[in-house]
């Protein structure tokens, strides 16, 4: 196992990737999504209008000169790019609301997976969601008052309907001011999840990548009309069985997880750990399930992270495991703070669970 670091878009600097390494990392995710046109990582979920911003990048692909310059700079601090997290809603709105533009923009994402190959990044992450993350508020119930995510159903129109233009809770098409997305049902989704992955798949394959996916944060069973894909956790079976391949892989959400209604995380954690269907691992701790939920500290919570490692070390798992969302602390660098925090449980939690230092 190995311990890694997510990377947003507007934090992909020198001091960033040197504070990675310091926190012991080896391996970093990288977001090449502009949420929030460059604002400082925080526990934001924007507004329901824009959501996190507009992304303009239609036909505007990843080349692989820009991933191989990012590379350059990422080995430059001893680091190695395991993953990238997430497609830009400009790149595949259409496949997600299966609209005109589908067949184009799967090219397009054909071309972005061999460039992904070309560049040696193992694994591209993925969210399959019209409503993408959504719904929450940031609250000062954390412990010691840090400012936390709490999910409420009861608290959130989980029904407001999701603009035109807008798709993954980023804006696509800022020009349209009009209209709302119609309703989309679970076997809706589930087609073109299985659409998109028996085009995908064969070309991940070919090239060295494993598509990964993320399930629904938060797992409900509806999110401002579109139904969800993997809200429950035998639904990451469903969604491998559809093109059985190693490049059909699961992004493995801790807290994803652990959030859903039904199930238990380490049943299902030990199932695709054994598979090894698990290509990378989001640990992060979280109380109550849905409807209501709150993000916690990695140290607290539902999950005994312990164990959970425990189940990933037993099953040979040696791929990474990257700190996800925390609650921020009362400091300077509220964001840096907490995230270091969960590297350092992680990393002595590694140490105790396999016997050797990391
Ligand atoms: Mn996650």
């Amino acid at each position: 196992m190995k311990l890694g670091f997510g990377l947003y878009r507007q934090s992909l600097t020198q001091d960033n990737f040197r504070f990675a390494k310091q926190t012991g990392a080896t391996h970093v995710v990288v977001h090449l999504v502009d949420y929030f046109k460059g604002s400082s990582p925080s526990l934001s979920r924007g507004d329901d209008r824009l959501g996190w911003g507009v992304t303009r990048n239609q036909g505007k692909l990843w080349e692989l000169e820009e991933l191989l310059a990012i590379k350059k700079e990422i080995q430059s601090h001893g680091l190695v790019w395991e993953a990238i997290e997430n497609f830009d809603p400009s790149h595949w709105y259409d496949v997600l609301l299966d609209g005109p533009r589908k067949k184009e923009q799967l090219e397009d994402l054909k071309v972005m997976i061999r460039n992904i190959g070309k560049a040696g990044i193992p694994i591209m992450g993925y969210n399959f969601s019209i409503a993408g993350v959504w719904g929450w508020t940031k609250q000062a119930v954390g412990r010691g008052s840090a400012n936390s995510l709490v999910f409420d159903a009861e608290a959130v129109d989980v029904s407001l309907p999701i603009p035109n233009g807008m798709v993954w809770n980023m804006v696509y098409d800022p020009d349209v001011h009009s209209g709302n997305l119609p309703t989309i049902s679970c076997q809706e989704i589930w087609e073109r999840l299985e659409y998109f992955l028996k085009i995908l798949v064969p070309v991940a394959e070919e090239n060295g990548v494993r598509l990964a996916a993320h399930p629904d944060d938060p797992p409900v069973d509806s999110l401002r009309g579109a139904a969800r894909l993997v809200n429950e956790p035998d639904k990451y079976e469903r969604l491998l069985n559809l093109v059985p391949s190693s490049s059909n892989a699961l992004e493995y959400c801790l807290g994803s997880v652990q959030e859903m209604r039904e199930g238990d995380l380490y049943g299902n954690l030990d199932k695709f750990s054994k598979s090894g269907d698990v290509a990378y691992v989001h640990a992060r701790n979280v109380k109550g399930k849905v409807p209501h939920y709150q993000e916690v500290f990695i140290d607290e919570g539902d999950i005994d992270m312990k164990q959970a490692l425990n189940i990933l070390y037993r099953n040979g798992y040696d791929g990474i495991i990257i700190p996800d969302h925390t609650p921020e602390m009362s400091c300077g660098a509220p964001w840096h703070a907490g995230m270091a925090f969960a590297m350092g449980y992680l990393r002595a939690t590694l140490e105790s669970v396999t016997g050797s230092r990391f």
